[in-house]
């Protein structure tokens, strides 16, 4: 079943995306959003940091775009990642780790799983650690560019350590929604629906303006620090 439904939006609201990284322990997902959300690279997250998501805030084509990136803390490794986890996604990020073959030989495995619970939804394949050197590179970007191809999804290589490819990664994903959510305010503008019943239709969270925002912090008051 598609669970994919169209997004809609209101004129000044900032639209908040939830984007959810997925694939094996170990590639490098918690540092991508890290690096993303906050430009920090350390060695240390996955024994440090697991938060539910961070935010950033990113614009495009004149629109504020908030970017709800969810992270595990660490449940990939035991398959016991929750239907809560992807649930009302619109864009995914499926990482592997160039130096690590077993976390490639599970692309498929993650595709298939966010397809079952968030239907056809952007996607995006990262091969990441490409500043390996070349004895530890043991999964080529050919193979990747060829697996995005047979899975019909983006392809990009990245290194989260080096900020390489990083930002276009999430940007790529946010410009397949952007193109959506205009095709669907064209849409609005001629719609005879109510703007509640707007509401009720849409998977994209929509935020009132920043102070009203600050007020009401219970969407937000999820993020926490695990041990
Ligand atoms: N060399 C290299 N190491 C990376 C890169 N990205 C992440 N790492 C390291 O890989 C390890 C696992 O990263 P982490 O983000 O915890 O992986 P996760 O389990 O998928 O969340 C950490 O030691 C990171 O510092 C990268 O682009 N290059
Ligand atoms: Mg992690």
């Amino acid at each position: 079943m598609n669970k994919w439904r169209d997004v809609t939006f209101y004129n000044d609201e900032p639209i908040a995306l939830k984007i959810v990284v997925v694939g094996n322990g170990g590639v490098g997902k918690s540092s991508m959003i890290q690096r993303f959300a906050t430009g920090i690279f350390t060695q240390e997250y996955k024994k440090t940091i697991g938060v539910d998501f961070l935010e950033k805030s990113i614009t495009m084509g004149g629109l504020e775009l908030r970017l709800m990136l969810w992270d595990t803390a660490g449940q990939e490794e035991f398959h016991s990642i929750t239907r809560a986890y992807y649930r009302g996604a619109q864009g995914c990020v499926i990482v592997y780790s160039c130096s690590d073959k077993e976390s490639f030989s599970t692309v498929d495995s993650w595709k298939h799983r966010v397809t079952n619970e968030c239907g056809d939804i952007p996607m995006v394949l990262v091969h990441n650690k490409m500043d390996l050197d070349e004895p530890r590179q043991l999964v080529k970007k050919a193979q990747g560019e060829q697996k995005a191809k047979d899975l019909k999804i983006a392809f990009h290589c990245t290194s989260v350590m080096r900020d390489q490819g990083v930002n276009e990664v999430f940007k790529r994903l946010a410009k397949c929604n952007l193109e959506r959510i205009l095709s669907a305010r064209n849409a609005s503008a001629t719609s005879v629906h109510s703007r509640h019943h707007h509401r009720e239709l849409a998977d994209t969270v929509f935020l009132a303006d920043e102070k009203k925002f600050k007020k009401r912090k219970s969407l937000f008051s999820k993020c926490r620090i695990l041990d």
